[in-house]
């Protein structure tokens, strides 16, 4: 029997270029506030000097236009003072002055735009890869979704091409595996299914590689695509149902193929029994639909860049495509050895760049999760539409896809 080809959207261009530019300083996530200063604004700064000798503090200095001042306080009497000069109808208000740091302890996090967009931009040091400053909040507010919950086991299924078995960053978060390519080792010797597992589930603050946007997350990692990233209707019809059985609450597919009523089937019995499924709208710049991300119970995910503006590669139209996320320069995990991309060997080292609808998917499907795991007993069909529903409206890209731009922390509220 003539198999149906299933390709996967695979990166139009993934850098593989080494990885060597210094790593950021980073900090743990959470600190405490600065000890010795607390920051007090006063209603009228005319009483300013008269109420904090009352306290027997002395006046600070000006923080930039906000008028509010750093005031000395004696190092452990920061609360105490706080709570007695806002209790003064002369204060406007008064706070600690807590440490800035970066959101994770991971290496390759402040390349992660996706996650947070601080305009950040970075050039490697062979010179081949730029990420020019984009738009700050240009992002799906990770971190921010990050303080209500981080998706802790929470089951996504990754149908692709098998996830690495030797990236710390991923490897581990993998609960369960299946192959249903016929013959292959059930390693991922293409590299798109471990880069897209990435986006969904990399560990976290373990100071290594990337975050994850669900970082709490685990994967099933279903094999459909082959060591050339094809696969077929049938093996991935196949992956759907083993994704349900195995407590799939999400199915991420970065591929797309022709209409099959085999998958289709497959897919509507997985929305009804409680998985919410998310695909890649395609690569191919027009409005020309794909499946599965065009059936009706599934999301079709289009790209976005570090600005906001539709990826010039996505696929769009709001008649059939529901949403959009970052996919271009995403950061990720790949195999820690060589694979296969098109017809050369490729030696990775474990963290390289995508670019592809491919890489927007997973991050819609690790948003969902993260709604799932703030709201257990949620429905795929209220999952769907909070995730949906909340998404950051983009001025001018109302026809590229019927909502806006994810964003994971409006998800998860
Ligand atoms: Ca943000
Ligand atoms: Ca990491
Ligand atoms: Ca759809």
């Amino acid at each position: 029997m003539k198999k149906v080809v299933v390709a996967g959207l695979a990166a139009l261009s993934m850098g593989f270029g080494a990885i060597t530019f210094a790593a950021p300083g980073n900090a743990a996530t959470q600190s405490p506030p600065i000890e010795g200063q607390v920051i007090v604004k006063f209603r009228d700064d005319r009483a300013a000097a008269g109420v904090l000798r009352q306290h027997g503090l002395g006046e600070g200095e000006t923080i930039g236009s906000t008028r509010a001042q750093l005031v000395n306080v004696p190092a452990g009497k920061e609360r105490q003072l706080i709570e007695a000069l806002s209790r003064n109808p002369a204060v406007e208000y008064a706070e600690p002055d807590e440490l800035v740091t970066a959101a994770t302890a991971d290496e390759y996090f402040p390349r992660q735009y996706a996650l947070q967009n601080n305009g950040q931009q970075f050039t490697n040091t062979a010179g081949t890869l730029t990420i020019a400053g984009g738009k700050v909040d240009a992002d799906v507010d990770a971190v921010e979704a990050w303080n209500v919950t981080t998706g802790a086991g929470t089951k996504v299924a990754v149908l692709d091409s098998g996830v690495a078995n030797d990236n710390p960053d991923i490897t581990p978060k993998v609960v369960a595996r299946a192959n249903f390519t016929g013959g292959e080792t059930g390693d991922d010797n293409y590299g798109h299914g471990t880069h897209v597992a990435g986006i969904v589930a990399a560990t976290a603050n373990n100071t290594r590689g990337v975050a994850g946007t669900c970082p709490g997350c685990t994967i099933l990692d279903g094999k459909v695509l082959n060591d050339s990233g094809v696969g077929s209707t049938s093996s991935l019809a196949n992956g759907i149902n083993w994704a349900v059985s195995n407590g799939a609450k999400v199915i991420n597919m970065s591929l797309g193929v022709r209409a099959s009523r085999t998958l289709e089937t497959a897919v509507n019995n997985a929305w009804n029994k409680g998985a919410v499924l998310v695909a890649a709208a395609g690569n191919g710049g027009n409005q020309t639909k794909i499946y599965p991300g065009a059936y009706p119970n599934v999301i079709a995910v289009a790209a976005t860049d570090n600005n906001d503006a539709k990826a010039s590669f996505s696929t769009y139209g709001a008649s059939w495509v529901d949403i959009a996320a970052p996919g271009v320069n995403v950061y990720s995990t790949f195999p820690n050895h060589t694979f296969v991309l098109g017809t050369q060997n490729k030696r990775s080292f474990g963290y390289d760049v995508g670019n592809g609808t491919s890489m927007s998917s997973p991050i819609v499907a690790a948003a969902a999760a993260l709604a799932w795991s703030s709201n257990p007993g949620a429905t795929p069909t209220s999952i769907r539409s909070k995730v949906e529903s909340t998404a950051d409206k983009i001025a001018g890209t109302g026809t590229n896809w019927a909502h806006g731009r994810v964003n994971a922390n409006n998800a998860v509220r």
